[in-house]
């Protein structure tokens, strides 16, 4: 079994890398915590299998990337993290609304973790402000005023404080809803809910609840499966990352190689934990085919809008925009003209830059 956080660590997409707010400090800290977990005789495939010399040459090659990079929290990077306060037992469920629209919104992030993507999706469909806040996988020094070690978290109003992906998307959707801009249809119209896949309740209310839980569940894994799925592969991913940061050129062949190394290795024991079967891009395709059977040839799993399940898979594929797999996805299966309309009506990010200081 993996430890807790080794087990979030393995679903941390290309983290490793980080894709632009990281700074290099960042990347080297994220891929010593895939180098704990995959070394620890906590196979990610659960395989126990031996890890040897090749893991020990993993470690030191990390370690080297993470010298590379300029590392100082290495002790830090060892140590436990802080006993974990538990998102609401059910996070898909609509929380009771405050009746306050959030202001202040401050989104804790990993700039490309899935989960993250996913918050991020809605917040930009429904055009919240947002700020965010780039987190070091180890330290987790941004989070130092809570009792959550994941991402994301959201603070809002000055204080009050969402865990956990699905549980903010409900959170905030219960806001919206109270003030009449939630659920599928009109939401952005500032109209009401309209059938669509939101709070109103029944068969809809399930579906949505049904197609949340597959994208956290499973597509979540197959996807991050299939982008480690071989070396050629794990390499692009990484070289694409690395091609996106503003780090200098040593730093980004670091982590090009680190990470690689690193996550082509974790990655081969993903389907045998995760329970995928056959050719991982088979069951890649087969997943997404399978949502987008699931629109029974309406725009959206909301219908004329986006629902939550919707603003779920389109953050966790645009989590892999840019990689081969995603590329893979879009010519081999039928949700090119999914993509097409999220993307219009997601539309451009919301979130607000701080001014670069004087
Ligand atoms: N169920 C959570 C999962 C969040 C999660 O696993 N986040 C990963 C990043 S992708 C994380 O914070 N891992 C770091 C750690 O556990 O130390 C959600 O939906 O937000």
């Amino acid at each position: 079994m993996l430890s807790p956080s080794a087990a979030a660590a393995a679903r941390l997409l290309p983290l490793l890398a980080g894709r632009a707010a990281a700074g290099a400090n960042h990347q080297a800290a994220a891929a010593l915590l895939h180098a704990r977990y995959a070394t620890s005789g906590h196979s990610d495939a659960g395989s126990g299998s031996g890890q040897g010399a090749s893991g020990r040459a993993v470690v030191g090659l990390s370690l080297a990337a993470a010298a590379a990079l300029g590392a100082s929290q290495l002790p830090a990077a060892l140590a436990d993290a802080a006993p974990q306060t538990e998102p609401p037992p059910n996070p898909y469920a609509r929380p009771a609304a405050s009746g306050r629209l959030p202001q202040g919104i401050v989104l804790y992030q990993y700039e490309v973790c899935p989960f993250c993507c996913k918050v991020k999706a809605m917040l930009d469909y429904y055009k919240l402000p947002y700020e965010t806040v780039e987190v070091n996988p180890l330290t987790k020094a941004e989070l130092k005023w809570s009792d959550y070690r994941k991402v994301p978290v959201v603070k809002m109003d000055g204080g009050r404080v969402a865990k956990d992906s699905s549980a903010i998307m409900s959170e905030l959707t219960a806001e919206l809803e109270a003030a009449g801009r939630g659920g599928g249809d009109g939401a952005k119209r500032g109209g009401g809910w309209r059938g669509g896949g939101g709070g109103g309740g029944g068969a809809a209310a399930a579906d949505e609840e049904r197609w949340r839980r597959w994208v956290d569940e499973r597509f979540v894994r197959v996807l991050t499966a299939n982008i480690y799925r071989s070396w050629d592969e794990t390499w692009n991913t990484f070289s694409y990352i690395a091609g996106q940061s503003h780090w200098n050129w040593a730093s980004q062949q670091a982590v090009r190689l680190g990470g690689s190394l690193i996550m082509w290795r974790v990655g081969k024991g993903m389907p045998g934990k995760y329970g995928i079967e056959g050719d991982l891009r088979a069951a890649l395709y087969s997943d997404v085919d399978s949502f987008v059977a699931a629109l029974g040839g309406r725009e959206y799993l909301g219908g004329s809008a986006p629902n939550l399940a919707d603003l779920s898979m389109f953050g966790v594929l645009r989590a892999v925009a840019g990689t081969p797999t995603y590329n893979d996805i879009v010519i081999n299966t039928k949700i090119g003209p999914w993509l097409a309309r999220m993307t219009m009506a997601v539309g451009d990010s919301s979130e607000v830059k701080p001014a670069p200081a004087k």
